[in-house]
């Protein structure tokens, strides 16, 4: 997206995806602009990178979310020129304009800009052999306020829509190129519940309603055009459990080939949900219902749980398996409580760290990002009960029942065909595989653990994500001043994984 940002003059950028292969510094020149894209498992080696394109003469230029929360440490550690906070869309222009006038500023607000502000990915510059997927953003911004996430304080809790024709302009460009799998790479795919529409109706508040009807009713023109598409293609994506409520929407996903989607379950109980201020999820017979809606309606859900609340007992573990199994999950994760950075459990956590901080060697532990890869512990926030060991366990063990081959076999009866039920099986142990120990961390193409399997059977999986190559495939000609919003400098492309250091060089 940012080499789409990048004003013409200084040329294409060159993308480096470091969770894929590492920088050769040698390709790094005098007066080269290099940007390079932080999240908080990988800013340490973010900022390696920064000192040394720094030390060979280039402009070096931080964003990112944690560039976003940190920006005067992107500038200590990471030596930068600039940093960028927030959206990079229109900043990013102004950065290289400056640092090619050879003045650049020291911190850039990208803030938040409007959805149809949003740009399209210069998925040309990026290698298709590469890639099993692409992503695309459709929104930005989540209404909710989950003490463990940090999107709603990054990102705002006002949805910001990107328009749906520019969605599906980028969307068309990437099946040309042989893309069928895309993830609409949102974090709240329904950002308007009944709930909402009902208290701004109730309060008399019409503008409210307007604006939150508009935004409801955008989604499903997006899928409406979504179900258009070459019937190969199928997407993925994240919501909140609360779309279970919604009939009409989880049948607009199946029709729009929508065939499964991230729910954040987080824990299985009221009082595990109200420790991370999600008490409108549902728990017990409920949520086991809520969940089996989004399947009757064709929709798979990957349930996502977490472990290490404060109100975790043993006990836990099993009744959350059980939980996820009875509610047909199609695939689940069970992570453990991290206090990322942005958060509320973060800002709690390093108050209660500020009268006698834990130290690793000269780094307080509220600053974990910074301890070498080598000796950083796993960092998860402290429980009243269990030691983290003894959390890690047992999630282990979780994952262990959840992902054994018999529970994969049953569960690949929603397959068509024996192929199917194969592929399904494959994919259910990559994920198991990727996920659970390591997650699919930053330095993944650094790290030997587990490795050589996952990439192997991730190379077999490839071929089932690919499609052949549809050059002619021709889009919806847009009403006049809406078409090919955001559309500008796309002209085709790769698909992409996130993460790792984005780096800009122009040709001069
Ligand atoms: C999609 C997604 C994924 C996908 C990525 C898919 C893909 N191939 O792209 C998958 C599932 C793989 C994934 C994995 C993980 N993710 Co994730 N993911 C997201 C999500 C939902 C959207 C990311 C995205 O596409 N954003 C769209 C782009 C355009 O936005 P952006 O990255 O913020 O970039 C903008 C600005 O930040 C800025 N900018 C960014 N970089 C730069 C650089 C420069 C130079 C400049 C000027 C500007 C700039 O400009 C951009 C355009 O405006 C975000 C949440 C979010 N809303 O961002 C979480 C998020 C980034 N993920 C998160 C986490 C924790 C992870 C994992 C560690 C989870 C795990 N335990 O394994 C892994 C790490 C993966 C890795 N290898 O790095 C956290 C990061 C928190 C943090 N403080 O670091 C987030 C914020 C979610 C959260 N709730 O907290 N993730
Ligand atoms: S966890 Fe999901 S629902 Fe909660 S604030 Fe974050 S994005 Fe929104």
């Amino acid at each position: 997206m940012l080499a789409a940002a990048t004003p013409r003059v200084a040329g294409d950028p060159i993308l480096v995806d470091e969770s894929l292969e590492q920088i050769v510094p040698e390709t790094i020149q005098p007066g080269d602009i290099v940007g390079i894209s932080v999240h908080t498992g990988n800013a340490l080696r973010g900022y390696a990178v920064g000192r040394m394109a720094r030390s060979r003469g280039a402009w070096v230029v931080y964003g990112g979310i944690h560039a976003t929360l940190f920006p005067e440490e992107a500038l200590e550690r990471g030596e930068a020129h600039a940093v960028v906070t927030g959206d990079g869309d229109i900043a990013w222009g102004r950065v290289v304009t400056d640092c090619l006038a050879g003045n650049p500023e020291r911190i850039y607000a990208g803030g938040r800009i409007e959805g149809g502000e949003f740009l399209a990915a210069r998925w040309d510059l990026m290698n298709p052999e590469k890639y099993m997927w692409a992503s695309v953003q459709t929104i930005r911004g989540c209404p909710k306020h989950c003490s463990f996430c940090s999107v709603w304080r990054t990102d705002g809790q006002k949805p910001r829509q990107r328009k749906f024709q520019s969605v599906v302009d980028e969307i068309i460009a990437l099946r040309r190129l042989g893309f069928r799998f895309i993830a609409l790479a949102d974090d709240n795919f329904y950002p308007v519940t009944f709930t909402d529409l009902r208290l701004a109706r109730e309060q008399g508040n019409t503008a409210r309603l307007e604006e939150l009807t508009t935004i409801r009713n955008e989604r499903l023109q997006l899928m409406e055009e979504l179900a258009k598409l070459p019937k190969d293609m199928v997407f993925f994506t994240q919501i909140t459990m609360e779309a279970g409520e919604d009939g009409d929407y989880l049948d607009a996903m199946r029709r729009a080939n929508i065939k499964g989607a991230l729910v954040g379950v987080e824990a299985v109980t009221p009082e595990g949900l109200k420790a991370v201020f999600k008490d409108w999820n549902y728990s017990g017979e409920a949520l086991a219902k809520q969940l089996q809606t989004f399947k009757q309606h064709g929709v798979h859900v990957l349930g996502s749980f977490i472990f290490g609340l404060p109100t975790d007992r043993p006990a836990t573990f099993d009744a959350t398996v059980e939980m996820a199994l009875k509610a047909g999950v199609t695939f689940a994760q069970f992570v453990m409580m991290t206090p990322f950075p942005g958060t509320v459990d973060f800002g709690r956590w390093e108050k209660e760290q500020s009268q006698h901080p834990t130290m690793v060697g000269d780094v307080p532990i509220t600053r974990y990002w910074m301890i070498p890869i080598e000796v950083r512990p796993k960092m998860f926030t402290p429980h009243p009960t269990m030691t983290s060991d003894e959390i890690r366990e047992r999630t282990q063990k979780v994952w262990d029942r959840f992902y054994k081959w018999s529970a994969i076999w049953q569960r690949s009866a929603c397959t068509p065909n024996l192929r199917s039920r194969i592929a399904f099986m494959c994919l259910s142990k990559l994920y198991r595989q990727m996920y659970a120990g390591t997650g699919i961390s930053t330095d993944s193409a650094r790290r030997k653990k587990s490795k050589s399997w996952a990439r192997w059977t991730a190379r077999q999986c490839k071929k089932l994500f690919r499609a052949r190559p549809m050059p002619e495939l021709q889009g919806p000609k847009w009403d006049l001043g809406l078409g090919g919003l955001g559309q500008a400098a796309f002209d085709g492309g790769d698909g992409s994984e996130m993460a790792g250091p984005f780096v800009v060089l122009p040709e001069n």
